[in-house]
């Protein structure tokens, strides 16, 4: 028997400390939706807070944050693999390391490089940063680039993925990503015309609909 906190704990429901605004929180909420994992919910508050204490301890200042007992877990795809490993049932989930084709591997490189990206460019609205700053005007030309790239090549990628998958961290990540830029007004996604009708698509899972963007009340 593997011996895991899981194990020794089969009965205490994790807590996510996360925001319903953020993208990477969502994409754990909705792997946690769709292996059907129960889970507390924990808002952080402020963004700008320097204090680890806020991030459930988490020394990177970021969120989400998985807490089961006394462990904690960092960041969307540890969490995602922690709310797999607790799933009542088990799901056939395509994690990052079964992308062994360069159209796909990459697709999930520019997608979370997408969201992080995306990341530094809203902590740069919130802390002023001029609009003609270069390193901005970097981001936001990487940004464009890379949903060009993706809107050019997730159909393709996703025909690559296994068929007989549930779930696939690439498709969830690319729908948490496209969805958020709308939600956040990043830019307009309707011309990202295969991105849109994925995300139609995928908008259709209850997982989606239980997971939509709302800002958190202060
Ligand atoms: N690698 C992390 C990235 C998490 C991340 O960047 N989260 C954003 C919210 S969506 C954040 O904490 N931003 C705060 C900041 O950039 O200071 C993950 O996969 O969860």
């Amino acid at each position: 028997m593997r011996v895991t906190e899981t194990a020794h704990d089969p009965g205490r429901i994790p807590t996510l400390v996360g925001r319903s605004s953020s993208h990477f929180t969502r994409v754990t909420r909705l792997f946690a939706a769709e292996l059907g994992v129960a889970y507390a919910f924990e808002v952080v508050p402020d963004l700008r807070s320097l204090d680890t204490a806020d991030y459930a301890g988490n020394p990177a200042l970021r969120l989400p944050i998985l807490r089961t007992g006394a462990t904690t877990w960092l960041g969307s795809l540890n969490i995602c693999r922690e709310l797999a490993r607790r799933a009542p049932v088990q799901r056939r989930v395509v994690w990052p390391e079964h992308l062994t084709e360069a159209l796909t591997a990459n697709a999930q490189e520019l997608v979370v490089q997408a969201m992080a990206t995306e990341v530094t460019l809203i902590m740069g609205q919130i802390a002023g940063t001029p609009k003609d700053d270069a390193q901005l005007t970097k981001l936001q030309k990487s940004l464009l680039n890379m949903l060009a790239w993706l809107d050019d090549n997730i159909q393709a990628a996703r025909a690559g993925l296994p068929q007989d998958r549930d779930l696939s961290y690439l498709e969830v990540c690319t729908f948490c990503l496209v969805t958020h830029l709308e939600f956040r007004k990043m830019l307009p996604t309707s011309g990202y015309r295969a991105l849109t009708a994925f995300c139609d698509e995928f908008d259709q899972r209850p997982s989606a609909q239980a997971t939509a963007y709302r800002f958190d009340a202060p």
